[in-house]
């Protein structure tokens, strides 16, 4: 279907509007109640768009209007007659700061005269920005398809109810054909959408035959995921300070470890209805079906931030949590923007809600990272040894050939120089490692365990 305004010149309120960038848009914004508008706020700045005023009105959502008639009427009104200079002249976006029923968004943008959004809007306005691969595109395009059908069947109902004029010149008839021409697009994306699921489940089966492991990083948007991604790969993603810059899932290698698996993934937000979540299941199954869940939060936030945040986190990855094949590990992000005094803050809250042991990190100055990695691989591999090569009585034979060995058999981390040999930090199987062991009789030793031993 031709992307199309089903309501232009009616009241406005736009469906599938084939604009995609909003930056420079001006924007006032109705808050209903005594909510905390900055996540709000954040989501609009993002995509370029400037919220010039914020009206606010005390009490309960009117289920029709949002605002009071009253209040909505002056709006509207301010709106038409704002004189040069006033912050409302030249606006023509009116956002909402609710998950608006469909009722209230064909009732505002009505009296209105303008486009009006409500968060999901702003939410799906700014994917649709923000979509940049094929797969991302398709499941933005689904969330939209499937919040314009909302509306567009409450329009019809309003039509038949006698309760709105007829519309846009086409009548209920017209909008009952274009509400099957949007059931038959989704339908037909969605079976694509379905198909590279498929692909990607089939991936994933192979990479588990293959023996590979995967780690999973999860969490609000802006936790720093990516960038998290980015250091432990090495794989250049998309890192940028603006919500919702990942939409698709990306695989990578470990740097450290090649058979280690990470998945970078779209972040979650609050309350994002079902119906829009939906069209990104694939997408985070890719991510969240793993064998370790690192749980992401940014430890810089604000405590009542971190909180909720790590609250939705926890919902969105609950049936992941209560999964004995995986493992999850809680990492706090962005250390270096806080000093020792909140990260024993952060360290205390994160256990009033449930969770331990948090590793806290940066991708920016390093802190934390190996310490990350190590742990990373002792949960995937277990306790790590600290194997010797070389004997006093070896006589300096050479140890090259028996170190190859055990690189080809398992992960060496680190190495180092002694004066019977070297030692190795190790990963290994450890059936492999008898095997080696039996092959070269007195010539290897295992003289620790775990990742410390190494270190002291
Ligand atoms: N100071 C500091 N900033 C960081 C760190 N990690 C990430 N950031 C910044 O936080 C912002 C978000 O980082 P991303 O890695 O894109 O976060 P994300 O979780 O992938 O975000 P979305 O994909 O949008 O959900 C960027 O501006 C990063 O530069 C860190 O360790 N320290
Ligand atoms: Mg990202």
């Amino acid at each position: 279907m031709a992307e199309r305004d089903v309501l232009a010149g009616a009241g406005g309120v736009l469906l599938g509007a084939a604009r995609t960038d909003h930056a420079g848009r001006r924007a006032v914004l109705l808050v209903r109640g005594e909510a905390d508008t900055t996540e709000f706020t954040d989501l609009a700045t993002t995509m370029g768009i400037t919220i010039v005023d914020v009206v606010k009105q005390r009490g309960r959502e009117d289920p029709r209007t949002y605002l009071g008639r009253g209040r909505l009427d002056e709006a509207a009104d301010l709106l038409r007659t704002a004189p040069d200079g006033h912050a409302w002249k030249g606006t023509d976006l009116v956002l909402l700061h609710t998950n608006a029923t469909p009722r209230q968004l064909v009732a505002t943008s009505t009296v209105l005269g303008v486009e009006v959004w409500d968060r999901v809007r702003l939410l799906l306005a700014l994917f649709t920005a923000h979509a940049a691969s094929v797969e991302a595109r398709t499941q933005v395009r689904i969330a939209r398809l499937r919040s314009d059908r909302t509306v567009l069947r409450e329009l019809i109902s309003q039509e038949t109810t006698g309760e709105r004029a007829g519309y846009g010149g086409a009548g209920a008839t017209g909008a009952t054909e274009v509400l099957v021409t949007l059931g038959r697009e989704i339908e037909g994306l969605r079976r694509r959408l379905l198909r590279h699921a498929r692909a990607q489940s089939e991936r994933r089966r192979q990479r588990t035959r293959s023996g590979a492991r995967t780690v999973g990083l999860a969490g609000y948007t802006n936790a720093g995921k990516s960038s998290l991604f980015r250091a432990l790969s090495g794989k250049s993603v998309l890192v940028e300070d603006r919500l919702f810059s990942t939409l698709e899932t990306t695989v990578g290698r470990m740097e450290a470890s090649p058979r280690v698996l990470l998945a970078d993934t779209i972040g979650f937000i609050d309350a994002l209805p079902s119906e829009t979540l939906e069209a990104f299941r694939a997408t985070l199954a890719e991510a969240l079906e793993c064998d370790l869940l690192l749980l992401m939060a940014d430890a810089s936030d604000s405590n009542e931030e971190l909180i909720r945040r790590l609250s939705t986190s926890v919902r969105e990855v609950q049936d992941r949590l209560e999964d004995d094949d995986v493992d999850v590990m809680l990492v706090l992000t962005k250390v270096d923007l806080i000093d020792d005094e909140q990260r024993r803050r952060v360290e205390e809250l994160v256990e009033e809600i449930g969770l331990f042991n948090p590793s806290f990190v940066s991708s920016h100055t390093g802190e934390g990272m190996i310490a990350l990695r190590d742990a990373i691989l002792t949960r995937l591999h277990g306790p790590a040894r600290v194997l010797r090569i070389g004997h006093p009585e070896d006589n300096g034979r050479p140890i090259a050939a028996l170190e190859d060995a055990l690189r080809q058999a398992g992960l060496v981390l680190e190495r180092r120089q002694v004066t019977e040999g070297v030692e190795l930090l190790l990963w290994c199987d450890g059936a492999a490692l008898e095997r080696l062991m039996a092959h070269a009789p007195n010539r290897l030793t295992v003289v620790g365990e775990g990742v410390d031993a190494f270190r002291t």
